[in-house]
């Protein structure tokens, strides 16, 4: 390989290390496919995150999504999001169904995870991971960018 050849690698290389910051990225695991994850950006001293992403189970078998964990915090819920009187409150669920075939959105005002006893604010352009525990197909870690405060509802009209 000669310099010229050396220098165009180079360049494509530096390229590519870039992507993973870009992150929501789609992370491929057995017949599960999870996308545009993020986490939204906390204040200091919130002690609550919350992260969103879709999960595409394009198999035959149903998958249930039973727990998750993040380095970042001191654990992670499952959590639905009921709204009544103009007030929203969250509420913990043992599981989220992926059934075959189906695409399961967690976004805002809908089912998410909590991120409980964060160490640490969640500062928009940083990447946190999480861990997620999948019955029948096991454990997958999964990047999440995180994004600003300041679309969609905000945790503070939100109570357990
Ligand atoms: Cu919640």
């Amino acid at each position: 390989m000669n310099a010229l050849n050396l220098r165009v690698l180079f360049s494509l290389l530096s390229v590519l290390a870039l992507v993973p910051e870009a992150g929501a990225q789609p992370v491929h695991f057995k017949t599960l496919v999870i996308d545009q994850a993020y986490a939204r950006a906390t204040a200091p001293g919130q002690e609550v995150g919350v992260i969103y992403m879709t999960i595409e189970n394009t198999g035959k078998q149903d998958q249930h999504l039973l727990t998750a964990t993040a380095p970042v915090a001191r654990a992670v819920t499952l959590h639905s999001t009921h709204m009544s009187g103009g007030m929203s409150s969250m509420h913990r669920q043992a599981s989220f169904a992926i059934p075959a075939g189906s695409k399961l959105e967690l976004q805002p005002s809908g089912l998410h995870l909590m991120l409980e006893g964060l160490k640490k604010p969640l500062v928009e352009g940083k990447q946190i991971v999480v861990r997620l525990r999948f019955e029948p197909a096991g454990e997958v870690e999964v990047p999440v960018p995180v994004r600003s405060m300041g679309a969609g509802p905000g945790m503070g009209s939100m109570h357990h």
